[in-house]
């Protein structure tokens, strides 16, 4: 009988210490990122799942799932908005439906160039567009490089905004895209980064709009060989993590995350001009056409009204659009 007790006694022991080893051991977090192996998104967000376990000794681990394995991007935002997924590399493009503050990236032409980019979202625009996304569950750890987007098509090159009429051109899901290829003339048509590849083969759309490194690795320059450099629209990425799980980590665990986040998102900037040249040289090799656009001036007159219309629609916006605008 004491035999038995002891033995129950030690049973239960070992069930604690089990139990209590189970719930210290935070469970591996699953990452989501669109690109393929090798893009700098990609390596970046490989080591920020490097970063993180060696310097949280193990507490913090991620599981990456790259090339959209776990889903369309739109998809995996609610996943992460709803705690499904806890990490991710998201375009503030698609966001931009469910968090207006973000939206105001995905005027035409808002940004001058990269370098304003990080001088906006450094500052107090920076702030609000954060804030936003915190409002729907997203924390923000910090800012990929998203390069500027163009315009290519299998029929020609675009030289005026003329050259769109009638075109049918694939967009992310988002109603500025629509808005903005309506504004030109012509069809837009939303779909998932995958679809693009085989709607552009079989003529179901005419064109895309994307930055170098995505026109070269999705093969597209292969379907679609004109590349008008028109660079309407420079939309930065965040590196993104889910509220409620941000929130239960304790302050230091916090500040290792954003620091590994930092450190991934300053590699993710020097490969993204590296690969931004060596895919621009690819695509060329590949056959594709570039067609420079020296003056966009004609381009930003054709979308204006998207800009009226934005601001008819959120009017509280207008305040951050102004502020982006008038950052130097
Ligand atoms: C890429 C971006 C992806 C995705 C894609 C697209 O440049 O990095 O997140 O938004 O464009 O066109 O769907």
């Amino acid at each position: 009988m004491k035999y038995l007790k002891m033995l129950a006694c030690s049973v239960v022991t070992i069930a604690l210490i089990a139990g209590f080893a189970v719930s210290t051991q935070a469970a591996e977090w699953k990452g989501w990122n669109i690109h393929v192996a090798g893009y700098p998104n990609t390596v970046a967000m490989d080591k920020f799942a490097e970063l993180l376990s060696a310097k949280s000794g193990g507490k913090m681990t991620l599981k990456m799932y790259h090339a959209g394995t776990l889903g369309s991007q739109p998809d995996a935002i609610e996943q992460v908005r709803l705690g499904g997924l806890e990490v991710a590399n998201f375009s503030l493009g698609p966001l931009g439906p469910i968090v207006p503050e973000a939206n105001v990236v995905s005027l035409p032409f808002i940004f001058k160039d990269t370098d304003h980019v990080w001088r906006v979202l450094d500052g107090k625009a920076g702030e609000m567009i954060n804030a936003g996304l915190a409002k729907k569950g997203l924390i923000s750890l910090a800012w990929y490089d998203g390069g500027a987007r163009s315009f290519y098509d299998s029929k020609k090159p675009i030289k005026t905004p003329a050259d769109v009429v009638g075109m049918k051109i694939r967009v992310m899901n988002n109603d500025l895209y629509s808005g903005m290829i309506k504004a030109l003339g012509g069809n837009p048509s939303p779909m998932a980064f995958s679809e693009v590849y085989q709607s552009l083969k079989t003529g179901v759309v005419d064109g895309a709009e994307n930055n170098w490194p995505s026109y070269e690795s999705t093969g597209h320059y292969e379907v679609a060989k004109y590349y008008s450099v028109s660079q309407h629209l420079i939309i930065p990425e965040t590196l993104c993590i889910n509220a409620d799980v941000y929130n239960a980590l304790s302050p230091e665990d916090q500040k290792i995350l954003k620091e590994a986040a930092q450190e991934s998102a300053l590699l993710q900037r020097k490969l993204w001009k590296e690969r931004s040249k060596a895919s621009e040289a690819k695509v060329i090799a590949g056959g594709a056409i570039v067609n420079t656009i020296p003056d966009k001036s004609a381009f930003q007159a054709a979308m204006k009204p998207v800009y009226e219309k934005f601001l008819t629609d959120n009017p509280s916006l207008r305040p951050l659009v102004e502020m982006i605008q008038n950052t130097p």
